[in-house]
C-alpha cells in the first residue's frame, strides 16, 4: 500500500515538473542560440586583437652595409620598429651588438651568423633606448640606433 502511494507520488511529481521544464527547455535553447551567435559575432575581433598583441612592428627602417660600412650610421626609430640590415657588398658581414668580442649588451639582436651578399637580417626594437653595433667581421664598421 505505501508503495502504491510513492509510485503515485512519484508519477504525479514526474508529470507536474514536466510542463515547467518546457519553458526552461527553450529559454536554454534560446540561450545557447545567443551564446553562439555571440561567440561567433566576437571570433572576428578576437582574431584581430590577437594580431595586434603580437610583436608585429608598427614600421620598419633598412640599413645598408657596403664596403664603406652601415648607412645610415645612427638610426632614430620609434619603438615597435623592425629594422632590416642589408648586405650589399661582395664580402660578408655579420651584425651583432657591442661591446665586441663578447656581444653581451643586447644579445638578443644578434646576428646568428654573417650575411652574404644580398642578404638581410631584421630586428625589432621594442625598448626606448641607444643600442650599438659592429661588424663582427670588419669591428671598424660600427652603427648606432636610437629608439625613442
Ligand atoms: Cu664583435
Amino acid at each position: 500500500m505505501q508503495e502504491d502511494n510513492s509510485e503515485a507520488q512519484a508519477t504525479q511529481e514526474n508529470g507536474s515538473s514536466k510542463l515547467p521544464l518546457i519553458p526552461i527547455i527553450i529559454s536554454v535553447a534560446a540561450l545557447l542560440v545567443i551564446g553562439i551567435l555571440a561567440v561567433t559575432l566576437k571570433s572576428p575581433d578576437e582574431k584581430s586583437s590577437n594580431q595586434t598583441s603580437q610583436t608585429i612592428p608598427t614600421s620598419s627602417s633598412e640599413i645598408t652595409i657596403s664596403n664603406q660600412g652601415f648607412t645610415p650610421q645612427t638610426l632614430r626609430i620609434k619603438a615597435g620598429t623592425q629594422v632590416t640590415w642589408k648586405n650589399t657588398d661582395k664580402k660578408p658581414h655579420h651584425i651583432v651588438s657591442d661591446p665586441h668580442p663578447t656581444h653581451t649588451a643586447y644579445p638578443d639582436m644578434n646576428d646568428q651568423e654573417a650575411l652574404n651578399t644580398n642578404e638581410s637580417y631584421a630586428f625589432v626594437f621594442d625598448s626606448a633606448g641607444t643600442y650599438t653595433y659592429h661588424d663582427h667581421i670588419n669591428p671598424k664598421f660600427t652603427g648606432t640606433i636610437v629608439v625613442e
